[in-house]
């Protein structure tokens, strides 16, 4: 939509007009709407796994020998599709990696947020909501990006986590980086926890991951007064036009 409005404005300059005070505000429009979408944050990241499995994969702590049957499903999720898999290892834990194409600078993400949902089964039936890092984010120096908060599942239900981007909410570990921000600037990929019940064969379902930003109240003020103005500006245009066809 910003796209055609900018697209909007730009065309309405012509040879004729081109020195006229419509034209004139025009670029004033143009340079306002792209300036305001300048500060719009990154778009975001998505996976709701209807269609299929969207480059992700799982890992664990003894390779192959702790995790299995890793599968997307066209139904059962939260809702539609979604992943799951098995847990068959006695010791450490496993997860689920999103595709390298999520890494990258994540800096238009600060302030924003990652979240998704687990649903998990356990064949036992025991306890649940053992604590374990919420997520975690690969760094391109071989660092890590810990949440300092606790993710847990429900026995045979789906539960939503969400962890804000901020630097109060993550220890930055084994890193180069000198803080949060430069840290965020360097992502290789999400890790979410796969493995919420200790030495069962208990498989958890993910849906639903989300990374997105928040756009500040002043940016997004600016650019609605932007579109507000664009708006304004283009209606007398049409006078100064008919008064020059006179
Ligand atoms: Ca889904």
């Amino acid at each position: 939509m910003l796209s055609n409005l900018l697209w909007c404005c730009l065309t309405s300059f012509d040879r004729e007009s081109l020195m006229s005070c419509s034209a004139l505000k025009g670029l004033g429009c143009a340079i306002a709407l792209a300036a305001a979408s300048s500060l719009i944050s990154a778009a975001p990241l998505v996976s709701g796994f209807d269609a299929g499995a969207g480059g992700w994969l799982v890992d664990s702590s003894q390779g192959t020998q702790g995790v299995t049957d890793f599968a997307w499903n066209p139904a059962g999720g939260n809702p539609g599709g979604h992943l799951s898999a098995r847990d068959i290892g006695d010791q450490g834990g496993w997860w689920f990696l999103s595709p390298l194409t999520w890494g990258g600078d994540w800096t238009g993400y600060l302030g924003g947020t990652i979240r998704f949902d687990v649903f998990s089964i356990a064949g036992q039936g025991t306890v649940m909501n053992p604590p374990v890092e919420a997520v975690v984010l690969v760094l391109e120096d071989g660092g890590r990006l810990r949440a300092r908060g606790s993710a847990g599942a429900a026995l045979d239900q789906w539960v939503s986590v969400e962890v804000p981007l901020v630097a109060e909410s993550f220890n930055l570990t084994n890193s180069s980086y000198a803080s949060f921000d430069e840290a965020l600037g360097h992502v290789v990929r999400l890790v979410i926890p796969g493995d919420f019940v200790y030495r069962q064969n208990d498989v958890t379902r993910l849906d639903n991951v989300q990374v997105r930003a928040v756009p500040e109240p002043g940016t997004l003020s600016l650019l609605m007064a932007a579109l507000l103005g664009c708006a304004a500006i283009r209606a007398p245009r049409r006078q100064c036009r008919s008064r020059r066809l006179r």
